[in-house]
């Protein structure tokens, strides 16, 4: 057994864990009227309500007990000041840097970064600002209305959930855009609706060494030099954002027009840097600060919020609750909306690629579980869909329930739909409907005995469901900016508590090698014999089909 289950906190919130499976939060409900008030509170902006998760008085005690012995806010101090936690990598982890509006300095290595950040910061402004007045024009003298960001992973979740997220924040007449799939067709159907005169592409690789974004950045290229007949064009359709100079200019972007950004910041966590770019094209850089503003609000509460009061901490001790103790397997993502439609594909990246581990910091194997699978939705549609698992299914599924409570565009009673149906599900998850209430319905509506006897069970909703949910006036920059780095610092807590290092991604790393190692086999000559089995047979199959 590792120390970590070992420790007497540890053992304790399993035998709590164990006890607490009798009961059921209709009851804890019933037997609590303070529980709603006590297990809510608003931090910038949001307003989050956590008490229909499987808690009580004693689980946050022994939780917060925990996070005391795991040393989790001197581990939080150690990131906000610039300390390499990213241990495998070693590494800065300081997307919190991205983000300090606060004037103070800080250091990675001795030297403070905040003036390369806000020098970063002046340049996109220089830059949006050019576009948006009409200074900053194409080739052939066109202002450019359509950005399109070529990148993937990092490069892409997050700019891509942010504009959509703000699409009514838009400046007028910009469109944005996004090609990340290596499939032909992402890149072909995107500029295939786009006239090259008024197109904007930014290259974004941290790296500038992922093969996807390279093939479709110079895809993009073909298509711009073909269709403007100018390959000089390229001059004033091509921005590119990067850690790597050196491979920017070998592909032919000048490096006056290049963004940078730092190793200390990890892909996953970029959209605060130059990698939201696209962002401040499409929403204004005005917008673009207003999301760190939401941001460094987040941050600031959980760098200095006191533990009872800390949102981060408490959520994310949470999230060690259900996955290490109470053994959920899953956390269902389930934005009302379809603005925030990609918020669960991002968080499952910023979760799943940062607490998918199974060694700890210190190299040993892990004996209780991490990162939970995470997954999701917008509602209502997936009410019509998914949701019946987590009514009657045999899984225990924590989900987040999130929205705004206007809307940017009012339609008839829609709204009200909506959130009457968020506010529903969530007590239809916590409540279900027992037996004895299912067969008193069907009485009333004249079911004879028989059918009773043949249906009732299947309509029994067992409930008990945890759920948390997150309100926030309307999808403004700066709510949107505190709802992300309220996940990026849950995250952060777990991986703390689980001794992990958040920041590595060494899965990612082998699938990128091994796709580098087929590429000469796809298509070109008969199987090698030097892959296993199934790998070879397949590209048997791929040969034999290649045109
Ligand atoms: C993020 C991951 C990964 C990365 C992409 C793109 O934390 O490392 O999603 O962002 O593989 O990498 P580049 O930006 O280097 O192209």
């Amino acid at each position: 057994m590792s120390a970590l289950t070992q420790s007497p906190t540890w053992q304790a919130l399993l035998q709590h864990a164990a006890e607490f499976r009798v009961h059921h939060l209709r009851d804890l409900f019933a037997e609590d009227p303070g529980r709603a008030a006590r297990y809510s509170t608003q931090v910038a902006g949001l307003w989050v309500d956590y008490s229909k998760q499987r808690i009580n008085d004693r689980t946050l005690a022994l939780l917060d007990a925990l996070a005391v012995t795991r040393g989790v806010l001197t581990r939080r101090d150690a990131m906000f000041s610039g300390e390499k936690i990213n241990t495998t990598e070693n590494r800065a982890v300081l997307h919190v840097a991205l983000r300090n509006r606060s004037g103070r300095p800080i250091f990675v290595d001795g030297d403070n970064v905040m003036p390369a950040v806000d020098a970063v910061l002046a340049q996109m402004r220089g830059f949006a600002d050019a576009l948006h007045e009409g200074r900053w024009l194409g080739a052939t003298g066109e202002r450019l209305t359509d950005v399109v960001n070529i990148g993937i992973g990092g490069s892409d979740l997050g700019p891509r959930m942010i504009c959509d997220a703000l699409a009514s924040h838009a400046v007028a007449g910009m469109r944005a855009h996004f090609v990340s799939n290596v499939a032909p067709s992402d890149v072909a159907t995107v500029l295939a609706g786009l006239d090259p005169r008024r197109t904007l592409v930014v290259v974004a690789s941290k790296t500038f060494t992922t093969q996807e974004t390279l093939a479709n950045a110079q895809a993009a290229r073909r298509w711009l030099v073909d269709q403007l007949g100018d390959e000089t064009a390229v001059a004033k359709h091509f921005v590119a954002v990067s850690t790597n100079a050196e491979a920017v200019s070998a592909f032919g972007i000048d490096t006056r027009n290049m963004f940078p950004f730092w190793d200390w910041v990890g892909g996953r966590y970029s959209l605060w840097s130059s990698i939201g770019l696209p962002i401040a094209l499409y929403i204004g850089m005005d917008g673009f600060e207003r999301l760190l503003e939401g941001a460094h609000a987040m941050d600031e509460h959980f760098r200095t919020a006191a533990p009872a009061d800390n949102l981060p901490l408490r959520l994310g001790l949470m999230d060690v609750w259900n996955s290490s103790f109470l053994g959920a397997e899953t956390l269902a993502i389930l934005p009302y909306g379809t603005r925030l439609h990609r918020l669960p594909a991002y968080l499952q990246q910023a979760s799943m690629e940062s607490n998918g581990k199974s060694v700890d910091l210190d190299g040993a194997r892990i004996d209780y579980a991490t990162g939970p699978v995470v997954w999701g939705g917008a509602g209502t549609n997936g009410q019509h869909a998914f949701y019946q698992l987590l009514h009657q299914g045999t899984r225990l599924i924590p989900s987040d329930f999130i929205a705004a409570v206007r809307t940017h565009s009012p339609v008839g009673t829609q709204q009200a739909m909506l959130l009457s149906n968020l506010l529903a599900q969530t007590r239809a998850l916590m409540l279900g409907r027992d037996l004895a209430t299912v067969t008193q319905e069907m009485q009333a509506a004249g079911a004879s005995a028989a059918m009773i006897a043949a249906v009732a069970q299947h309509r029994v909703c067992h409930g008990n469901q945890p759920s948390t949910t997150i309100l926030f006036p309307q999808m403004t920059p700066e709510a949107v900016g505190a709802l992300v780095v309220l996940y990026e610092h849950r995250i952060f807590v777990a991986g703390a508590i689980w001794h992990i290092d958040s920041y590595d991604q060494w899965g990612v790393e082998l699938g990128k090698q091994m796709a580098g190692e087929l590429l000469p086999s796809v298509g070109q000559r008969p199987p090698t014999g030097r892959f296993d089995a199934s790998t070879e047979s397949l590209l048997s199959i791929i040969h034999q089909h290649w045109i």
